[in-house]
Order: structure tokens, then C-alpha cells, then sequence
């Protein structure tokens, strides 16, 4: 493939003379001409990956690699004076999630096409996304996202179907992107669902509130829209229903043009349903059952239960859906009838009332997914561990053949070939090709005391700071300090990741700076991530840490020496540019309540240093890496989950002890409160010393005792960086493919196109 013809037979000039955005539609058109012509993985079973979120980032990288021709692109381009990177930034990045989850979707299906699985992602095609985060008074408001018309994969399927409501129908419009395997003859794709009569008029250019009662209007504008009230939780019940109705006709339609006759559904599909968002499903393809094809209730239960494979991803109650009965009944009686009769064969069946499905009035997603699904499963071994031990263990009792875990993995095509290409290139050299394949990394081990090795890794790690320098610098033109160590804690505003303790982190090293303890290396710290527009505590959060920031950075005593920067609208882009960078990875959440996290295992594979509490995957990465390579601090989940149930933790008692109190305090000081906004910063404050629900404060002193030692450990360059090595050596575990090849072997059972 020649770009100088391809270009001088499109737009009459050589790729040295064409503009930018001119070599974007170029490499576009290579992409699709080249993945239109890719078959789809058949097979006679397929798998269905329903999700309310896809973060899928940028795809123009992440096809040309998975096309192998990622190399010779970029060279043709830069010989003719074009970066790949700039090239990048013309595209928009699709808005179709939030954090963790939704990323996870975006690894699995890329892991999907690469091992060959026939199966699908689904989900519903969010005209705004969640929101676009800025920075106001140092706080963070919210825009609308617009990115579907600016998008070029989306392709139109030319498919739809009528959903029912209760008081009206639509008709849906079906999308697909392709979803391209690495060096794949054959891809799958993703799909996404609009309502035809979506009207984008309903969102102003600047606010995300919206008309939340204009249904046959605004079904696809957000992801999960504001729910503070009742109209918005309604809106998500008719939202999920909407997914999940399409994806069942679209699943039975497929199934039968493959030759089911429907009784045999189960042998050529299966559904794995990510969180609780899509669990209607199960209900929906009883109606059709039912219904459409006239098979006995009985029948469809059985049928519907023997394909469907439920994934959890939180401990955390409040994140675990329960729908009052009557929102479902105004959404679908047809629906609400049949949960209502799978609850009442669960009652007249067994008689322990917590495994109830219809609780109060209120239908608990999870134990409708986990009684008439086929699998359940966690995604980190602690995280497993807990479900069946404490929070499911009515149903592991059950149904112990049900349960397993599927740690959670990463693609090694975005998070080290597409994001890092000089440390794969490394890679390469010290290892030859075949860990892109395999994700096996581990003879990087042998290279621990080669100097000239650790030498090369930190160059490799200061070109990621370079680029990162400039990214932020480009982007909200903020100048990070030469030299310094690069600190950063990427992720979803929430108390139990627990922020708010770098914060406190960082008000005792403001101070310590202050009383003239200076730093051998300057630190920054980075933060990224945005706070639930209906959560108010989170967003606190983020306002004290901007408040901070800005406090530092006019002090000229200590801005030589710390600066705390928050990105604004962190999303997958800025991801890719951070992680690379980063020398200390923090994961840092309240032992129990990550099920596992994922940046975790992307820092690491990038050569970042984990700080991390004994949390999700931490434990299994910490497990990999032996104790030297890594920074563990603070409370077990055991002691944790002990503390929340005999209510044993005393906020006040460590709010008054001296080391900590001044460090709180210091949110409401004429200072701080100076910068910011007195109210948010009092209920902050008011927060951490009187309730402290992700008991922070319980390991506040030993995470500063921790990270002091960790600082002082950086100055031993050698070691610090044979700590890096050791960290990329032995992340090959948490490949995505790994993950999706126990996925499959243990729980789908596809065969693989060959
Ligand atoms: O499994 C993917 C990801 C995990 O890595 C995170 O630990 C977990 O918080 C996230 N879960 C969610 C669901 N809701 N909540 N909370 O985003 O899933």
C-alpha cells in the first residue's frame, strides 16, 4: 500500500503536500477497505455481549495495528512530514461510556476478534455520551458531549425494530462499527441501537438537562441520565429496556437465520450481560418465546436460563439496580408479569427471603440475573472471593456450580502498542515479536541487572513524560514541573476510590514542604476522572482538589517542588497519554470495594510502581510482583468488611488525633475557603469527620508513612527502575485475551474460526 498514489489519485497531490485532515480521510479509507472486506467470525453458537457502556477511545491506531500496518503507515507519514499523532487528534473519540466497565467491553470485544470468537458487543448508541467535564470556578461542570455526527466508523445497518412500551412504540435504527482482531482474517463488530425519532434539538449546547419525559425523543441522548428524580430514573428503566429489547429480537432473528428452531437457542447463542443494566433481557426473551413463537412459559424459563451468563462488577449496594416493580410495570406489564412470576417460583421454591427477586416492592437485578442465568461470575479473585463468602453467599449456597471469577484483563494492542510504541518497539528487541501475540513478557526478567537495559527503560519512561508534558501543555496549558515524578490516580470520581486521601496526602506534604522539608525530586501529581453529575459528595472532591492545586501553585515556596494537576475531561485519549508517563500508579481504594480495576494493570504493564491498598486485582498483581516491586499499605477487606458490620469504626477517634486533624481542618482554613466555595468545602470537611463511610482517615498515617517511603525509594535509581522491569515482566497475565479465553473455555464455549 502506497499512501503517495493513494494520495495522488484522490486528491491530485503527493502525501507530502495534502493537509492533515486530508491524510485522516486517506487512512480512513485504507482502514475500511481494507476491514469491509474482512468476513465476519461465524459459527453456528454466538456470543452476544450486551452492555450500557463501550468505551471504546480513538480506532484509527487501534485498527492500523490490529491491520498490522501500523508501522509502515506511520513511516510512509512521517517520511512525507505528517505525524500519526497529529493525525489522531482530528478524530473524535466516541462517547459510549464512563470508567472501569465500559472499558472492560472495549478490551473484551478487541479480545474477541483476536482469538477468533464469533461474537458481537451491544449496547445502545448515546448521541452525548455522558457529559464533557470543564472546569468553572474550580469545579467541575457539565456539557454535552456531541461526537455522532463528527464520527466516521459508524456504519448504518439498515436493520430495525419495533419496541413496545406500555403507552407507546418505537421503531430503533441499528449501527455497527467494525471491531477488528489482531492480525485477523475475520472481525465481529459492535452494535449499537438509536431510537429513529432521537432528537438531539431537545440539548442545548451548554447544559445536559434535558426534557426527561419526551420518551420517543430522548431514549439514546444519554448515557446514564441525571436519576436523581423519579422522571430520570424511569427514563434509565425505558432506556435499558429499549437495549435490551432490541438485542433479544436481533438475537432470536439471527438465531433462527442460522437455523434455530428456537427450542435449541441455547446451541447457537449465548448472552453474557455486563453489570445489571441488561438484565431485562431475560424476561424479554421469555415474552418473545412466549409469545412470537407460541413455546410454554416453562420452556422459554429453561431455554432462557441455559444462555444467559451474568457478570458482576461491585460489592457496593447502591450500585447494585433494584427497580421499583411499579417503574417497570408503566415501562412493560408484559415484562413485570413475567418477573413477577419468576419471583413467585423462587418464593413457593426457596424459602430464604434474601434471595428474593421482588424485595419490598423492588426488583433486585442481580438475583433476577443470578437465578435465571446460567453463570455468575466476579472480575478479580478478592472480588470473587467476596461474593461468595459475604455478599451473594445465600446464592453461592444455591447454586455453588454457578459461581467463578475471570479476573480482568486489558488489550495489549491500545494499553502498550498504541499508547507506549517505544516501549513495544523495546520490547521487540529484547524479546522478539512474538509477546505481541502472546502477552508473554516474562523473559524481560532476564535483563533485571543490565544496566544498559534500565538505562534504556527510563529513557523510554522520560519521551512518555515528554509527550504527556506536552498533551497537558496543548490541551488546558498546564506546564508540568522538568524532572519531576509523575504521581497519578486516573478514574471515576468516588469516595471509595478514595481521592480524597491523595488529597489529604497532599495537604501533609504542602506543609512539609512549607516547614522546609524539600523533596529530592519535584512530584507531580496528576489526577483524572469524572464525579456523577447527581453526586455532590464526589464532586466536593474534585473542587478541593482544583482548590489545591491552584493554593500550590501560587506558593511560591512549595510550587517549585509539588503541583497537583487535574485533567480536565479525562477520557480515553488522555489515558493514553498519562499512562505511559506515569512512575506511580495509585490504587488506593477502601479494601473491598474495587472489584478489581484496571488502570492498575495498564500502569503496571507501562513500568508505573503500584501504591495500593489490598484491593481487586492490586492483590493478584501484588501476588505477581512479590512484595519488593510493589507498595502495599492499610486495613484487609476481612478487617474492613468486620468494621462495617459490627460498626467498629470511629471517625472521631482518628480525626482527633493531631497527625490528622490540622491535615482536614485545613479544607475549611480562611486559606483554602479564599479559593473555593465555602459550601462544598464545609460539607467536605463535615464529611470526613463525621461519617467517612470509605473510612479514609482509618489509613491516612500509614499511606503517608508509604509514600514517604516510596519517594525516598525513587532516588535509588536502579532499583527503582528494576522495580519497573519486574512490573512490565509480569504483566502478561492481565491480557484481555487471557481473560477472554477463560471466558470462553469455561463459561460460553465457542469454537473459534480458524
Ligand atoms: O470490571 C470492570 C470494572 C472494575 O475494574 C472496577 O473495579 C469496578 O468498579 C467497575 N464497576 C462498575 C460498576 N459500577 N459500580 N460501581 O463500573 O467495573
Amino acid at each position: 500500500m502506497n499512501l503517495d498514489t493513494l494520495s495522488l489519485q484522490q486528491f491530485g497531490q503527493p502525501l507530502s503536500d495534502i493537509t492533515d485532515s486530508q491524510v485522516f480521510e486517506l487512512l480512513l479509507q485504507v482502514v475500511k477497505s481494507k476491514s469491509d472486506a474482512l468476513p465476519l467470525n461465524n459459527g453456528k453458537k454466538r456470543l452476544y455481549y450486551i452492555s450500557a457502556e463501550f468505551l471504546i477511545g480513538k480506532l484509527l491506531s487501534n485498527n492500523l495495528i490490529n491491520l498490522g500496518i501500523y508501522n509502515d503507515v506511520k513511516e510512509q507519514l512521517s517520511k512525507a512530514g505528517h505525524s500519526l499523532e497529529d493525525v489522531e487528534e482530528l478524530e473524535v473519540e466516541p462517547s459510549l461510556g464512563n470508567g472501569g466497565l465500559g472499558r472492560l467491553a472495549a478490551c473484551f470485544i478487541d479480545s474477541m476478534s483476536t482469538l477468533g470468537l464469533p461474537g458481537d458487543g451491544v449496547g445502545l448508541m448515546y448521541h452525548f455520551g455522558l457529559f464533557h467535564q470543564k472546569f468553572l470556578n474550580r469545579q467541575q461542570t457539565t456539557v454535552p458531549d456531541a461526537w455522532v455526527s463528527d464520527d466516521k466508523w459508524l456504519e448504518d445497518e439498515k436493520t430495525s425494530f419495533t419496541v413496545e412500551f406500555r403507552d407507546f412504540s418505537v421503531t430503533s435504527e441499528l449501527y455497527s462499527i467494525d471491531v477488528l482482531g489482531y492480525c485477523r482474517e475475520k472481525k465481529n463488530r459492535l452494535r449499537l441501537f438509536d431510537l429513529q425519532t432521537i432528537d438531539e434539538s431537545l440539548v442545548s449546547d451548554d447544559a445536559i438537562d434535558f426534557d426527561k419525559t419526551a420518551l420517543k425523543k430522548n431514549l439514546t441522548l444519554f448515557l446514564y441520565p441525571d436519576d436523581s428524580d423519579e422522571d430520570g430514573q424511569l427514563l434509565r428503566v425505558y432506556q435499558q429496556y429499549f437495549m435490551v429489547s432490541n438485542a433479544a429480537q436481533l438475537i432470536v432473528k439471527e438465531a433462527v437465520e442460522r437455523g434455530s428452531n428456537v427450542h435449541d437457542l441455547a446451541d447457537y447463542v449465548v448472552i453474557q450481560i455486563n453489570d445489571t443494566h441488561p438484565t431485562m433481557v431475560i424476561p424479554e426473551l421469555i415474552r418473545i418465546l412466549t409469545e412470537k413463537y407460541g413455546i410454554s412459559f416453562e420452556e422459554s424459563v429453561d431455554i432462557v436460563s441455559s444462555l444467559v451468563a451474568y457478570t458482576n462488577h461491585t460489592i457496593l449496594a447502591e450500585a447494585l439496580e433494584k427497580w421499583p416493580l411499579k417503574f417497570i410495570e408503566k415501562v412493560s406489564p408484559k415484562i413485570a408479569s413475567i418477573i413477577k412470576k419468576l419471583d413467585e417460583h423462587i418464593r413457593s421454591t426457596i424459602s430464604d427471603p434474601s434471595v428474593q427477586i421482588i424485595i419490598d416492592n423492588k426488583v433486585h437485578m442481580a438475583n433476577l440475573a443470578i437465578h435465571y442465568g446460567f453463570s455468575i461470575n466476579g472480575v478479580a479473585a478478592l472480588h470473587t472471593k467476596i461474593l461468595e463468602e459475604t455478599e451473594l453467599k445465600p446464592f453461592f449456597d444455591l447454586y455453588p456450580e454457578k459461581f467463578s471469577n475471570k479476573t480482568n484483563g486489558i488489550t495489549f494492542r491500545r494499553w502498550l502498542m498504541g499508547c507506549n510504541p517505544e516501549l513495544a518497539e523495546y520490547l521487540d528487541v529484547l524479546l522478539g515479536d512474538s509477546w505481541r501475540a502472546s502477552a508473554h513478557l516474562e523473559e524481560l526478567l532476564a535483563y533485571r541487572d543490565n544496566d544498559e537495559v534500565l538505562n534504556k527503560l527510563q529513557e523510554i519512561k522520560q519521551a512518555a513524560k515528554d509527550r504527556m508534558s506536552r498533551f497537558l501543555q496543548d490541551n488546558q496549558n498546564a506546564k508540568v514541573i522538568n524532572d519531576s515524578i509523575i504521581d497519578v490516580q486516573v478514574k471515576r470520581f468516588h469516595e471509595y476510590k478514595r481521592q480524597q486521601m491523595l488529597l489529604l496526602y497532599l495537604i501533609w506534604k504542602y506543609f512539609d514542604i512549607k516547614s522546609g522539608h524539600l523533596p529530592k525530586h519535584p512530584i507531580t501529581v496528576i489526577f483524572g476522572g469524572k464525579a456523577a453529575p447527581a453526586y455532590v459528595a464526589a464532586q466536593d472532591i474534585i473542587h478541593a482538589i482544583l482548590v489545591l492545586s491552584s493554593l500550590i501553585a501560587n506558593d511560591a515556596d512549595v510550587s517549585p517542588y509539588l503541583q497537583v494537576i487535574m485533567i480536565e475531561n479525562y477520557n480515553v485519549t488522555a489515558a493514553e497519554h498519562v499512562i505511559p508517563a506515569a512512575e506511580i500508579s495509585e490504587q488506593i481504594s477502601l479494601a473491598s470495594k474495587e472489584a478489581s480495576g484496571t488502570s492498575n494493570m495498564k500502569f503496571m504493564l507501562n513500568g508505573a510502581v503500584t501504591v495500593c491498598t489490598v484491593d481487586g486485582a492490586n492483590v493478584e498483581i501484588a501476588d505477581l510482583v512479590g512484595e519488593k516491586n510493589i507498595y502495599t499499605f492499610g486495613a484487609s477487606s476481612d478487617e474492613v468488611v468486620n468494621l462495617y458490620e459490627c460498626k467498629g469504626y470511629k471517625v472521631q477517634e482518628f480525626y482527633e488525633k493531631p497527625e490528622i486533624k490540622p491535615l482536614v481542618d485545613f479544607l475549611i482554613s480562611p486559606e483554602f475557603i479564599s479559593l473555593g466555595n465555602e459550601e462544598r468545602l464545609e460539607r467536605l470537611h463535615k464529611n470526613l469527620c463525621s461519617e467517612d463511610w470509605f473510612m479514609t482517615l482509618l489509613d491516612l498515617e500509614v499511606y503517608i508513612a508509604t509514600k514517604e517511603r516510596v519517594f525516598d525509594d525513587y532516588e535509588d535509581r536502579r532499583s527503582w527502575l528494576q522495580k519497573s522491569l519486574v512490573n512490565i515482566a509480569m504483566a502478561g497475565t492481565f491480557s484481555s485475551d487471557r481473560t477472554i479465553a477463560e471466558y470462553n473455555d469455561e463459561i460460553w464455549h465457542l469454537t473459534p474460526d480458524k
